[in-house]
C-alpha cells in the first residue's frame, strides 16, 4: 500500500490517492469522515476550524460500498478557498492583487524562510500554504482506509495526551486499547484522567490569552498486532524505524519513542528486557512490556506503545523577531491566524500515520489481492505463531 497526498491550506481542495488496498473492504465516507471531525475537534483550536467541516468524497476505487483494489481517490474541499480565490488563484492575476497577504516576515520555527530560500520564491505564503497542518487532514483521511483494514483484522488502536504543555498526566496502570479510546474520546484534552481536564483547559486560556501556544507528548498504542511485522535483515525494514519517520513526518513533530524509550538510557538491562511466558490460551507472551511491543526491528505481539512529541505551533499572536527578506531589517515575524494548542488533534494524526505503517505492514508480509484471502492468510499465521 502507498499514497500521496497533495494541496494547499488556503487552495481549492486537498488529496490523497492510496493504492494497493485490497478489493473486497467495506468503506464508507461516514468512516473516514468520522475521524476527520475528531482531528478538527479538541480545546485550543483557531478560527480555522469553525470555517471547515471537513466531509470526504471519494472519487475513485469504491464501488457499492466495498473497495475494488484500484486506487482510491480521496478529496476533501477547503471551504475557506473562496475567500482566497485570488490569492491562491492557479492562473496569473495581476500584479497589485498577487501582494494581497504576500508574506515577507517569516515565522521563526516555521518553514517560511527555508522554504523560501531553497524554492526561490519572494512571497513565503508558498511555502506555509503547503507546510501547513492543513495537510495532515489527508494523512487521517487515508489512516481512516487503513484502520478499516485493521478493524477487519481484529487490530484496535488510541491515542491520549501524557503531557500537555509540560504537564505531565497520570494514567492509571493497565488500560485496555478500547478504556482508552473510550476514556480519551470523552475527554475535549485527550487526557485519560478526567481530573486534571479543566486545569489544562484553564490553562491553554491563559496560554491564549498570552499570545502564545504549547504542544506536549502523546502515546498511541495498537493492540492485536501480530508479531514479525518489520524486519532486522536491512536497515529500512525495521518496523520501528517506520514508525519513527511516519511520527516525525508529522507537522511540529519532533521526535518519538518506543515503549520506556529513552528512559532505557537510566536503566539496566534487567530493568528493560521483558521476560518471556508461553500458555496454551495466549501463546507467548512477556511479563512486563517496557520495550513497548518492539524486538529486533519486529512487532513481538505485545501493545505497541509508541509516544511522539509535537513542539508548540511556531505562529504566535505574539510574535518573536524577524527579518524581512526583502530590506532585511529587523520586523515582528507575521501573524498568521492560529491555534494556542492542535495537541489532541495531533493525537488523531498520530494514530492514523501509525495505523498507516502497521497496514501497510501487513499488507507486505500477507500479501493479498482481497480481504477474504488476507484475513484468512492472517489468521493462519496468528495459529502458527502461538504455538511456535
Ligand atoms: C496553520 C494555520 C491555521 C490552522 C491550520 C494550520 O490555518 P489558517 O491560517 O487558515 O487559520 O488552523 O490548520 C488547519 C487549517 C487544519 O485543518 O488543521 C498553519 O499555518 O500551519
Amino acid at each position: 500500500m502507498r499514497y500521496l497526498t497533495a494541496g494547499e491550506s488556503h487552495g481549492p481542495r486537498l488529496t490523497a490517492i492510496i493504492e494497493g488496498v485490497p478489493a473486497g473492504l467495506s468503506l464508507t465516507a461516514q468512516d473516514i469522515n468520522e475521524d476527520l471531525k475528531r482531528r478538527q475537534g479538541g480545546y485550543g483550536r483557531g478560527g480555522r476550524m469553525k470555517i471547515e467541516t471537513d466531509q470526504v468524497e471519494i472519487t475513485a476505487g469504491v464501488r457499492h460500498g466495498k473497495t475494488t483494489g484500484a486506487p482510491i481517490t480521496l478529496n476533501v474541499t477547503n471551504k475557506d478557498h473562496q475567500k482566497w480565490l485570488e490569492i491562491m488563484s492557479v492562473e496569473d492575476i495581476e500584479e497589485k492583487l498577487k501582494s494581497k497577504r504576500r508574506i515577507t516576515h517569516p515565522r521563526p520555527g516555521h518553514a517560511d524562510l527555508v522554504g523560501g530560500m531553497k524554492y526561490r520564491f519572494d512571497d513565503l505564503r508558498n511555502s506555509l500554504e503547503r507546510s501547513s497542518a492543513r495537510e495532515t487532514t489527508m494523512r487521517v483521511a487515508i489512516g481512516a482506509v487503513a484502520k478499516r483494514i485493521l478493524a477487519e483484522l481484529d487490530i484496535d488502536i488510541a491515542n491520549h495526551v501524557v503531557v500537555f504543555g509540560g504537564k505531565e498526566i497520570d494514567v492509571p496502570d493497565k488500560l485496555t486499547v478500547a478504556q482508552i479510546k473510550e476514556l480519551a474520546k470523552k475527554s475535549e484534552i485527550s487526557v485519560v484522567n478526567q481530573e486534571r481536564e479543566q486545569e489544562i483547559k484553564d490553562y491553554i486560556d491563559q496560554i491564549k490569552r498570552e499570545g502564545d501556544t504549547i504542544g506536549g507528548i502523546v502515546e498511541t498504542i495498537i493492540g492485536g498486532v501480530p508479531a514479525g511485522l518489520g524486519s532486522f535483515v536491512q536497515w529500512d525494514k525495521k518496523l520501528d524505524s517506520k514508525l519513527a519517520q511516519a511520527v516525525v513526518s508529522i507537522n511540529a513533530f519532533k521526535g518519538v519513542e518506543f515503549g520506556v524509550g529513552f528512559q532505557a538510557g537510566y536503566r539496566k538491562g534487567s530493568e528493560v528486557m521483558d521476560e518471556i511466558l508461553w500458555n496454551e490460551a495466549d501463546g507467548y507472551t512477556r511479563r512486563t512490556n517496557h520495550l513497548g511491543g518492539f524486538e529486533g526491528g519486529m512487532s513481538n505481539g505485545q501493545p505497541l506503545v509508541i509516544r511522539g512529541v509535537m513542539k508548540p505551533i511556531p505562529t504566535l499572536y505574539k510574535p518573536l523577531m524577524s527579518v524581512d527578506i526583502e530590506t532585511h531589517e529587523p520586523y515582528k515575524a507575521t501573524v498568521e491566524r492560529s491555534d494556542p494548542t492542535a495537541l489532541p488533534a495531533a493525537g488523531v494524526v498520530m494514530e492514523s500515520v501509525v495505523a498507516t505503517v502497521i497496514a501497510t505492514e501487513i499488507l507486505e508480509k500477507f500479501s493479498s489481492d482481497n480481504m477474504e484471502e488476507l484475513k484468512e492468510a492472517v489468521a493462519r499465521y496468528r495459529d502458527y505463531v502461538k504455538n511456535f
